[in-house]
């Protein structure tokens, strides 16, 4: 088959010829929607075409696999990241620009995929993409999602959710894999009956699930690789046929496919929370059972029954505890299915699956009712009680003690619950921490025990960000310019970013460096003018603090600081400041009623603002409505200072904080997660670091005597801005909304927002001092952007496969 030409003037017969094809229209009746599914489409031949030679090669491929297995891939837009891996962006911004379209305009017109929360799920979309570029054989596996994470509208001061319909019209990036549908049992019984000499399971009355894969492509970038995402979606078993239609049960077998496909109807909104519920526990148990499934049947096409080689061609990577039941799911299809003995089984899944943690906070340890799982997956739980008597009796004897107190800490079902993390932990080759502080927590406390008697299993890889969405194509001025001045080879191997370093004293580069920085502030401003009808000055400094909202993550500490700039600013008439721009873009989960007090009060510091003139002189405050993948690659290029303001020892890594810094934000943070490797990188002269290091908090932590009103006593600023909250400055309506705040922080103050206020503070007034001094801050951001490269997930990826996977680039001179 002769491939494609996709020069400029074909693009532009293709859009046409889509255009005329699919809607009957010339591109001058078009509208935005149609003209973006035009490009989409072109984009799309071009893709499949790639993905038709790659999957063609793939046939023969008798290397290692990998699975990636996540609850949640929170992609982003598909079409200029596709554009730029198929390296095909200048020809089609030519071909745009000489139809006369608009390609900003068009780009919005994509739905974004919220299929995810927040950064296990964008890190997942990160990986797809390095392991794609960096030509690792490996499949994305999760859910498909009818409804992706809710869409966030800010009504009468609050947050209000609404649905997210992404697939509302067509999704112009999947394709439904029919020939690998499967199905997924749950509930009913199980017989154990003896067999020649074998005792064998059978399962009986069971309500089977349908699990139909829709496939997304992941293009390398300048590479032959196409892997897949694969999206399972849930339906009926049973197809209605006319004799159900007549007899009645045509009502019957309609709430059967109901019933099958609320499973993967919507995303729990919950980040960082756990909430033991039957339907999430099905949604993990479906995705994981019908990858394995596959995973399997792939293995026997290529293998035959050699199941041996099993651990040599297929790695099972789990994105946290969700897909753990991966593990008893391989030992069932293995020893049920395949014949297999426990041992063997058992042996197999561990040399397979490897668990990465992202999180050391108790509330987000995934644990399940013993109960439920017997009765949702009952020869899976009876998987899980083998292995924990397995498990158990190995510590007993480990210990010489059958009753020794860590054992219960390390059991797998203990007090009538399952416990995820104790299961793979035991049961995987590798255990990971996401940075290099998470890893040391790993050891040293959650995972402690284990640790001691099988410390070979852990390691700690940072985390990473795909410099080309981020940076490549969220940022193209920044982009052009470090090509112009290093060359391209950056590209490749971003860590050459280093290049850079000598051009922070290079007056002309900063210049460049400044405008663009200043261009992107006004693109910032044009986005928010037509989204919410609002606009930001771009010589004010952009102070950003965009992640989910929870409060270990402190966006408290921020808008306290706010309030005391502001009556610093009311207070003295000849007080004066850099003006700043401060941008929120947080989502709270719908459950977390905290979280959304915070916002509240969030919303309520901004309309203060604006109501005083002089106040406005030098603040402003804004709520960026509805944060998510595509309003983050226009706001984290606008950012001056990216805030990091986690309790230390509580954020695993963060990435949010790589991204800033790639596109030269200069961070203000705690020393916590990533925030120390980019401190590392950049050097204590070019990164903000404030507050309580971990050891500390861990003390206090232990100590139990911290009293947050000793500080509320001594603090006069900090003391105001607290009133603030409950005296009716901020409330004049209704002084009493959002008090909770102000009785936590009095009395509890979890996260320590008091006790770090102090620091936070001083090294904001550094910030300001700084950022007047032009010279001195265009060097601070240079360099970190020059320091950023190691931040790639390629990297990363590199990290996990000389460590964990052992796959190797293919060869593509080979078969
Ligand atoms: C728990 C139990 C049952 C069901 C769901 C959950 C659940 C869901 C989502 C638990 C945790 C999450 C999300 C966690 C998360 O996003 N963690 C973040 O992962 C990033 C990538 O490694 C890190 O950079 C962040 O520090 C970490 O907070």
């Amino acid at each position: 088959m002769p491939t494609t030409k996709f020069d400029k003037e074909s693009i532009k017969q293709s859009i046409l010829g889509k255009l005329q094809r699919y809607n009957g229209r010339s591109l001058e009746d078009a509208n935005e929607h149609q003209i973006y599914h035009a490009i989409a489409s072109t984009v799309r031949d071009q893709v499949m075409q790639k993905w038709a030679e790659y999957r063609k090669k793939d046939k023969t491929y008798l290397g290692k696999r990998l699975y990636y297995l996540s609850v949640e891939f929170l992609t982003g837009r598909s079409l200029m990241c596709n554009m730029l891996n198929l390296c095909s962006t200048d020809a089609y911004m030519e071909a745009m620009k000489e139809l006369g379209i608009d390609w900003r305009k068009v780009v919005r017109e994509e739905p974004e995929p919220g299929l995810g929360n927040g950064g296990l799920g964008r890190l997942a979309a990160c990986f797809m993409d390095s392991l794609s570029s960096l030509d690792i054989p490996a499949m994305g596996c999760t859910i498909r999602y009818e409804y992706g994470l809710f869409r966030q509208k800010l009504l009468n001061g609050q947050q209000v959710e609404m649905p997210d319909d992404w697939l509302e019209n067509g999704n112009v990036w999947e394709v439904a894999a029919m020939e690998d549908a499967c199905e997924v049992h749950f509930g009913g019984w199980v017989e154990e009956k003896q067999e020649d000499d074998k005792l064998i399971f059978v399962e009986h009355d069971y309500n089977t699930v349908q699990a139909v894969p829709y496939d997304m492509p992941i293009v390398g970038y300048d590479t032959q690789t196409v892997n897949s995402l694969r999206m399972w979606r849930a339906k009926s078993a049973h197809s209605m046929d006319l004799k159900d239609f007549n007899s009645g049960n045509y009502i019957k077998a309609m709430q059967e496919e109901e019933l099958a496909a609320v499973i993967s109807k919507v995303l729990y909104p919950e980040d960082n929370h756990y909430e033991g519920k039957e339907l999430r526990l099905k949604q993990h148990y479906f995705f994981t059972s019908a990858t394995l499934q596959y995973a399997l049947k792939d293995f026997k096409r290529r293998f035959g029954c050699n199941f041996d080689l099993f651990p040599e061609k297929v790695t099972i990577q789990i994105n946290d505890t969700h897909p753990g039941l991966a593990i008893p799911e391989l030992m069932r299809l293995l020893m049920d299915q395949e014949g297999l003995g426990w041992d063997e089984a058992s042996a197999i899944v561990q040399r397979t699956v490897a668990y990465t943690n992202h999180t050391v906070m108790s509330e987000a340890l995934e644990r399940w009712p013993e109960e439920m799982v017997r009765k949702l997956l009952p020869r899976i739980y009876m998987i899980l009680q083998e292995i924990n008597r397995r498990v158990c009796a190995r510590l007993a004897n480990h210990y010489h003690n059958g009753m020794d107190p860590r054992i219960a800490g390390m059991a797998i079902t203990a007090y009538n619950m399952v416990h995820m993390a104790n299961l793979c932990v035991s049961m995987s080759y590798s255990v990971n921490g996401v940075s290099q502080l998470h890893g040391q927590i790993l050891k040293d406390k959650t995972f402690h025990d284990y640790y001691e008697i099988m410390p070979e299993k852990f390691s700690a890889i940072t985390n990473g960000i795909t410099h080309r969405r981020w940076l490549m194509v969220a940022n193209p001025g920044l982009r052009d310019l470090i090509t112009e001045t290093i060359g391209d080879k950056w590209i490749r191997e971003p860590e050459r970013l280093h290049d850079l370093l000598p051009y922070r004293d290079d007056a002309a580069f900063r210049e460049r460096f400044q405008r663009i920085k200043r261009d992107n502030k006004i693109a910032f401003s044009n986005m928010l003018s037509a989204r919410q009808n609002m606009t930001i000055d771009p010589n004010t400094l952009v102070d950003v603090q965009a992640k989910r909202l929870h409060e270990y993550k402190r966006q408290l500490l921020n808008a306290l600081h706010i309030m005391v700039l502001y009556n610093r600013i009311m207070d003295d008439p000849s007080f004066t400041m850099q003006p700043r721009t401060f941008v929120f873009g947080a989502k709270a989960s719908p459950a977390y009623y905290m979280a959304k007090q915070i916002i509240r009060l969030l919303l309520a510091i901004s309309k203060l603002i604006d109501k005083s003139p002089r106040a406005r002189e030098m603040l402003q405050v804004v709520f960026l409505e509805n944060y998510d993948v595509s309003s983050a690659e226009c706001l984290i290029p606008a950012a001056d200072l990216s805030e990091q303001l986690s309790l230390a020892g509580k954020e695993a890594s963060g990435t949010g904080c790589m991204k800033f810094m790639m596109n030269g934000a200069v961070t203000i943070g705690t020393m916590d997660g990533a925030n120390i490797e980019i401190c590392d990188q950049v050097g204590l002269d070019n990164i903000y670091i404030f507050g309580m290091r971990t050891n500390t908090v861990h003390d206090l932590e232990r100590e139990g005597s911290y009293q947050p009103m000793h500080i509320f006593e001594t603090n006069g600023e900090l003391r105001r801005a607290l009133t603030q909250m409950i005296d009716g400055t901020l409330f004049p309506e209704n002084a009493a909304a959002v008090q909770e705040i102000y009785h936590n922080l009095l009395f509890q103050d979890t996260y320590y927002v008091l006790k770090d206020f102090g620091s936070y503070s001083m090294a904001q007034r550094r910030v300001d001092q700084d950022y007047q001094d032009r010279e001195k801050w265009l060097h601070m951001a240079i360099t970190n952007t020059a320091c950023s490269g190691i931040f790639s997930s390629d990297r990363t990826i590199r990290e996990y496969d000389d460590k964990i996977w052992h796959i190797g680039s293919r060869d593509w001179t080979k078969r």
